[in-house]
C-alpha cells in the first residue's frame, strides 16, 4: 500500500516498485530542502519559503533553520513530507563494467600484461580553472584514503593542471606517446563542458588520432552515459578514486593489446 499523508495510514514495509523517502518510518516520505531567497530574514520570509515548499509538493513543511546571508539574501532548510514514489526497479543506469582493483592489484596487473610503463596524462581543460578534482585522481598523496596514479610504480602520470587548451593537451600526448588521456571538467554552467568535451573529440579525429589513446573524462556532473555519447571511452563522477579509472583503462587497453 502507498502512503497517503492525509489518512496517516501506509504500509511500513519497504516496496522498491512504491519507494518514498525515508525520515524515521519506512514510507513516511520525508525529506528535507535548502534553497536561498533574495529577500531579508524575517517572519514574513519564512512564510514565503514555505509556501514555495507547497508548491514543490512539501506537505506540512516546516522552516527548520533560516540562516541570513546578508541583508537582502536568506538561506532556508525546509522539512516536509512528500506523496510521490517512484519505482526502483525500473531505474536503469549504464556505468563503467570493468571489475574493480585495488592500486597493487592494478600494478600486478600492468605487469603482467604490458612490457612498458602506462603513459597518463591529465588536465583540467577549456577555461576550467578546478584542479582538486584532477589533482584527486592524479597526485601522489591521492585524496580520501585513495593514493593517486602518480603513487603507482609503473604509471608514468602526467598533471598538466588547470585552463589546458585542448590542442596543447593533444600536441603533449603526442610527444609524450601516452596510452591515456584523462579530462577534468567541474564548471558546467551553460554546458560550456560540453561543447569543450565535443570539441576535443573533433580535434582528435581532424588529426587522425581519436584511436591512439583511450580518453577518459571526470568531474561532479560527469556520467558514464554522458561521456559515451560525447564519444569518450568513458566517464567518472563523484566518489570515483584513481583505482576505479586505473582499473577500467588497465583492462581496455589489455583488450585492445589482444584485438
Ligand atoms: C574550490 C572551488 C573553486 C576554486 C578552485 C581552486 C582549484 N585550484 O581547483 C576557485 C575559487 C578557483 C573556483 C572558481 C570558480 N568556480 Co568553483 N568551486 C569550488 C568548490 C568549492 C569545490 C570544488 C572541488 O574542489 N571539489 C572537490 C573535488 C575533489 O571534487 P570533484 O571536482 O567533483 O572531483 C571528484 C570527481 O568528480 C572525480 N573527478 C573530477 N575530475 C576527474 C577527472 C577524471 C579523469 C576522473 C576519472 C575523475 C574526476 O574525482 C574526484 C574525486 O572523487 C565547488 C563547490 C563544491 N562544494 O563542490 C565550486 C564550484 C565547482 N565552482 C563553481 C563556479 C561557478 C566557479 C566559478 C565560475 C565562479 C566565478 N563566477 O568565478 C569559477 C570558475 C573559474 C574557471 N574559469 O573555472 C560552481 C560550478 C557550477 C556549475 N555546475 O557549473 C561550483 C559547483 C560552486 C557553485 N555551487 O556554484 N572554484
Amino acid at each position: 500500500m502507498g502512503y497517503d499523508l492525509n489518512e496517516k495510514k501506509y504500509s511500513k514495509e519497504l516496496d522498491l516498485k512504491h519507494l518514498k523517502p525515508y525520515g524515521d518510518t519506512m514510507n513516511d516520505g520525508k525529506v528535507q530542502i535548502s534553497f536561498t531567497l533574495p529577500i531579508e530574514n524575517d517572519e514574513k520570509g519564512e512564510e514565503a519559503a514555505k509556501t514555495l515548499a507547497r508548491k514543490m509538493g512539501i506537505i506540512d513543511p516546516l522552516v527548520a533553520e533560516r540562516i541570513t546571508l546578508d541583508n537582502s539574501f536568506t538561506m532556508y532548510v525546509v522539512y516536509g513530507g512528500v506523496n510521490h514514489s517512484l519505482d526502483y526497479t525500473s531505474i536503469t543506469v549504464e556505468t563503467v563494467e570493468t571489475d574493480i582493483l585495488n592500486k597493487y592489484e592494478i600494478e600486478s596487473f600492468i605487469d603482467d600484461n604490458f612490457d612498458n610503463n602506462i603513459i597518463v596524462i591529465g588536465a583540467s581543460t577549456g577555461t576550467d580553472a578546478h584542479t582538486v578534482g584532477i589533482d584527486a585522481i592524479m597526485n601522489m598523496k591521492g585524496f580520501a584514503g585513495h593514493y593517486g596514479l602518480e603513487r603507482y610504480r609503473n604509471i608514468d602520470a602526467f598533471n598538466l593542471g588547470s585552463q589546458v587548451e585542448n590542442a596543447v593537451l593533444i600536441k603533449k600526448a603526442v610527444n609524450l606517446n601516452a596510452d591515456v588521456l584523462l579530462i577534468s571538467q567541474t564548471v558546467t554552467q551553460k554546458n560550456v563542458h560540453i561543447d569543450n568535451l565535443v570539441n576535443f573529440v573533433e580535434l582528435l579525429e581532424a588529426e587522425g588520432l581519436r584511436d591512439r589513446f583511450i580518453i577518459i573524462v571526470g568531474g561532479p556532473r560527469i556520467t558514464h552515459e554522458l561521456a559515451k555519447e560525447l564519444g569518450y571511452d568513458a566517464g567518472f563522477g563523484p566518489k570515483k578514486f584513481a583505482e576505479d579509472v586505473a582499473s577500467f583503462f588497465v583492462q581496455e587497453l589489455a583488450k585492445r593489446k589482444k584485438e
